[in-house]
C-alpha cells in the first residue's frame, strides 16, 4: 500500500540530483537535497506526538522550507492546513479552533498574536520563517535525512483547504491523497509536462493554484521551477527567459501586458502558458496572442474540486471559455431550481463528479449535503453553459463571490463585520471591475437614523477583523438599499450603479 501521494509525487525522485528549485539568489536545489530536507522535518514532526490525521495549521511566506513542510506532512500522514499569510489573528483563531489542529507552524513575526489561541486550543506553535530559520528548522537540523513514510491510503486524506461560504463561515475543504494525486497526474498529461519542463512560479502556496496544480505538476512530471516569493514584475520579465511554462491568475497577465518591455523576445521560446482562478478577460487573451504569438491556456477550477476542465493542449485555445472537462470529470449543467439536466446551450448550474472531487465539509454535514449529491456531482455555484462544440463557458456566478487578484472574497463576512461599525444600520458589498485585480470590493453602508458612519474610521477598524485583500476599496454611504418586493438587496442593482468607479478614463 505504501503512501501513494508521497510515493508517486516525492519518493520517485529519491537520490536524483536532478534541479528541482532555481531560487532568486541563483542557487538551485535537486530534488535530493529537497527530499532529505523534508525528511528531517518529518522526523521532526514525529516528535511532537501527533497521529496521521490530525492537522498541521500552517501560516508561513513560500520557501523551500515550506514546501519541504508540505512533503513532511505528506510522509508523516499529517494533514496539511496551508492558510493565507495574509489572514489576521482573528481570522487565524477560527481555522485553528474549527479545525482542532494541534500543531500551527507560523512566522516568528506573528507567533506573539498566536500564542494564547494555540495555548487555548492546546495546540504547539512553531515557527517557520520566510529565510528557513525558526524553531521548526532548528530541531528539523539536528534529524536524519532519511523517514520511512507512514503508510496511507489513496482515500485518507491529505490537506484540508478553507473556503468561505455565503454565510460567512469559513469551510474546511477535506481533500484525499487520490483527490490530488489524480487530478496532478491528469493535468501532467493533458498539460504536456515533462522533466524539462521549468515552470515560472510566482503564485503563493496557500492556495490550490500555487500548491496542487503548479507544485504537484511539476513534482509529478519531474519537472523544475523558479520559486519566486511572490509576483514581482521585474523577476518575471528578468526570469522568464530561462523558464518554459507559466502559471498564474488573469491579474499576471494583465500586469506583464502592461509593461512594454514585456515582448516577443521574452516570451518566444516558452511552452506553455496557463491561467486560472478567476475569467481572464477575450480582450487580455488576444492581446496577449498579438503581443507574444502565444494563445493562454485557461482552465478552471475549485479549492474543492481541483481542476475540472481546460482548453486544450493541442487544438483551439478558445478566449472567453475554460475549455472542455477534463478526461476523468463529468460535467452536466442544471436548472439550478430543480438540479435537472438542462438541454445543450442552456445557462445553468455547473455540476462536477471524478476522482477531483473533495470528501465534504469538515464537521459540516448540512453544507455537504447541500453541495455535494450522493451520486457525486458537487454543485460548483458557477453557471455556465457548454457550446455546440463541447467548450464550458462560464457566465456568472450563482454564489454571492467577489474574486480579486485570484483571492476569493465573501461578501457575507465583509457585511457582518461593516454591520458592527459605529453608526452603521446594514451593508452590502458588491464587486466592481478593477483594471488590476479584475474585481474589487465596494461597501455601501446605511446609517442609524441620526448617525453619520465615518468611512476612514471604519476602514481603520477592519484591520483586525480582516485580511486586507477584503478590504472594501471604497465604502459609499446611501440612505437605503436598493430591495425588491420580497425584501431581497438588489445587488444587481448597486453592482451597475457603481460599475465605473475604478475603471472610468
Ligand atoms: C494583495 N493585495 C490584494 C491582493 N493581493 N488586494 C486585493 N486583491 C489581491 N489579490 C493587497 C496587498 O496586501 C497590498 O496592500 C495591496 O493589495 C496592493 O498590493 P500589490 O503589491 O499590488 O499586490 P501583490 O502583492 O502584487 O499581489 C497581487 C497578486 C497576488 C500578485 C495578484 O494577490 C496573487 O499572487 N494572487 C494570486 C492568488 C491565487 O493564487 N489564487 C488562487 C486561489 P497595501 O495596499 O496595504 O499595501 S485557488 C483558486 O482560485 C482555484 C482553485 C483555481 O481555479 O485556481
Ligand atoms: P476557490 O474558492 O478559490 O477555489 O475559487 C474557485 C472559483 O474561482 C470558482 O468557483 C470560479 O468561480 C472561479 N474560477 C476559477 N477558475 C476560473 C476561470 N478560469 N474562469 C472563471 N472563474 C474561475
Amino acid at each position: 500500500m505504501g503512501n501513494p501521494l508521497y510515493d508517486r509525487l516525492f519518493g520517485i525522485h529519491a537520490g536524483k540530483n536532478t534541479p528541482f528549485l532555481h531560487l532568486p539568489d541563483g542557487q538551485t536545489m535537486t530534488h535530493a537535497a529537497f527530499l532529505d530536507m523534508a525528511a528531517q522535518i518529518a522526523n521532526a514532526l514525529t516528535g511532537y506526538e501527533l497521529e496521521p490525521g490530525e492537522r498541521v495549521a500552517v501560516q508561513v511566506e513560500k520557501s523551500p522550507e515550506a514546501l519541504a513542510l508540505y512533503a513532511a506532512c505528506v510522509q508523516t500522514g499529517l494533514i496539511f492546513l496551508p492558510l493565507n499569510t495574509g489572514y489576521t489573528a482573528t481570522e487565524l483563531q477560527y481555522f485553528i479552533e474549527n479545525s482542532g489542529a494541534k500543531l500551527v507552524v507560523c512566522d516568528d513575526a506573528k507567533a506573539e498574536g498566536l500564542a494564547p489561541i494555540t495555548a487555548a486550543q492546546n495546540a504547539r506553535l512553531e515557527t517557520l520563517n520566510a529565510d528557513g530559520s525558526g524553531s521548526l528548522m532548528r530541531r528539523s537540523m539536528g534529524m536524519l535525512p532519511a523517514f520511512e513514510p507512514v503508510r496511507r491510503a489513496e482515500d485518507d486524506l491529505a490537506a484540508f483547504l478553507y473556503t468561505s461560504g455565503t454565510t460567512g463561515r469559513s469551510k474546511g475543504a477535506m481533500l484525499t491523497q487520490a483527490n490530488l494525486l489524480s487530478n496532478a497526474e491528469t493535468l501532467v498529461q493533458e498539460w504536456r509536462f515533462t522533466r524539462d519542463d521549468v515552470l515560472l512560479h510566482a503564485l503563493p502556496i496557500f492556495h490550490t493554484h500555487g500548491l496542487f496544480v503548479a507544485t504537484n505538476v511539476v513534482l509529478a512530471s519531474g519537472g523544475s521551477m523558479i520559486f519566486l516569493p511572490k509576483f514581482d514584475l521585474e523577476d518575471m520579465l528578468r526570469l522568464m527567459p530561462r523558464a518554459t511554462s507559466m502559471m498564474g491568475v488573469p491579474t499576471f497577465y494583465t500586469r506583464l501586458l502592461d509593461d512594454d518591455r514585456f515582448s516577443d523576445d521574452l516570451a518566444r521560446h516558452m511552452r506553455l502558458f496557463i491561467s486560472g482562478s478567476a475569467p481572464l478577460l477575450a480582450e487580455s487573451h488576444e492581446r496577449f496572442e498579438t503581443r507574444t504569438g502565444h494563445r493562454i491556456l485557461e482552465r478552471y477550477g475549485m479549492t474543492e474540486t481541483n481542476m475540472s476542465t481546460s482548453n486544450p493542449y493541442d487544438g483551439e485555445r478558445r478566449a472567453g471559455t475554460v475549455g472542455f472537462p477534463l478526461p476523468d470529470v463529468d460535467l452536466k449543467v442544471t436548472d439550478p431550481e430543480t438540479g435537472e439536466p438542462l438541454p445543450k446551450g442552456e445557462i445553468g448550474m455547473i455540476e462536477v463528479r471524478g476522482p477531483n472531487v473533495f470528501q465534504g465539509y469538515w464537521q459540516m454535514p448540512e453544507k455537504t449535503a447541500a453541495e455535494l449529491r450522493e451520486d457525486g456531482f458537487f454543485i460548483t455555484g458557477d453557471l455556465g453553459r457548454v457550446d455546440e462544440d463541447g467548450y464550458v463557458h462560464i457566465v456568472g456566478r450563482g454564489k454571492d463571490l467577489i474574486i480579486s487578484g485570484g483571492y476569493n472574497i465573501y461578501p457575507k463576512e465583509v457585511e457582518l463585520v461593516l454591520d458592527d461599525q459605529p453608526g452603521v444600520l446594514e451593508s452590502a458589498v458588491i464587486g466592481v471591475p478593477h483594471p488590476d485585480f479584475g474585481e474589487t470590493p465596494v461597501g455601501i453602508l446605511v446609517p442609524e437614523p441620526g448617525q453619520t458612519p465615518d468611512p476612514e474610521a471604519i476602514l481603520a477598524n477592519v484591520q483586525d477583523a480582516l485580511a486586507r485583500f477584503k478590504h472594501p476599496r471604497k465604502l459609499i454611504v446611501l440612505d437605503e438599499l436598493p430591495r425588491n418586493t420580497m425584501g431581497k438587496v438588489q445587488k444587481n442593482v448597486l453592482r451597475e450603479d457603481y460599475k465605473d468607479l475604478f475603471t472610468r478614463g
